[in-house]
């Protein structure tokens, strides 16, 4: 069997590409599914893509990953500057985490300068637009040594 992916999104990212395409770009979360799943076939993985706007619900997708995953990416959105509950969550996991922020958090504002997911993050992609979460598969792939990596 494939070895399980989690693609984990917070708060307000259905909204992709249908509001502030300024900052987010025009590719919605749907089409960063597609180049997600066709990435991971490529590279021999399997895909649990999804999004909430719900703390708890990524804490418990996270226990989730837990037992059946291995590896994560996350874009925790707002979350990553506010939730420790979600770091805490993240850090109970063993498996790597790569974290996706499709605008550059640096050349935002101050408040979204300081990630808390970061601390237990094996890597962080930001800025890189939607493009960034495919990258992070590539990158997980390569981490858990998925066969194609
Ligand atoms: O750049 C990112 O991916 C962020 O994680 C996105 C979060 C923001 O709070 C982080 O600082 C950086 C916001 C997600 C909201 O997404 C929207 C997309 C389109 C329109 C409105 C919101």
């Amino acid at each position: 069997m494939n070895p399980i992916v989690y693609v984990l999104n917070g708060p307000n990212l259905n909204l992709l590409g249908k509001r502030q395409p300024e900052i987010y770009g025009y590719e919605t979360l749907a089409d960063a599914e597609a180049e997600c799943r066709r990435v991971a076939g490529e590279l021999g993985l399997a895909i649990e893509f999804r999004q909430t706007n719900a703390e708890s619900q990524l804490i418990d997708w996270i226990h989730e990953a837990r037992e059946r995953a291995s590896g994560i990416v996350i874009n925790p959105a707002a979350f990553s500057h506010t939730s420790v509950a979600v770091l805490d969550a993240l850090n109970t996991c063993e498996f790597p985490i790569l974290e996706v922020h499709i605008s550059n958090i640096h050349q935002r504002e101050e408040f979204r300068h300081h990630s808390f997911v970061s601390r237990v993050a094996a890597g962080v992609i930001c800025g890189f637009g939607t493009q960034g979460y495919p990258l992070a598969i590539q990158r997980l792939a390569r981490l858990i040594g998925s066969r194609g990596a």
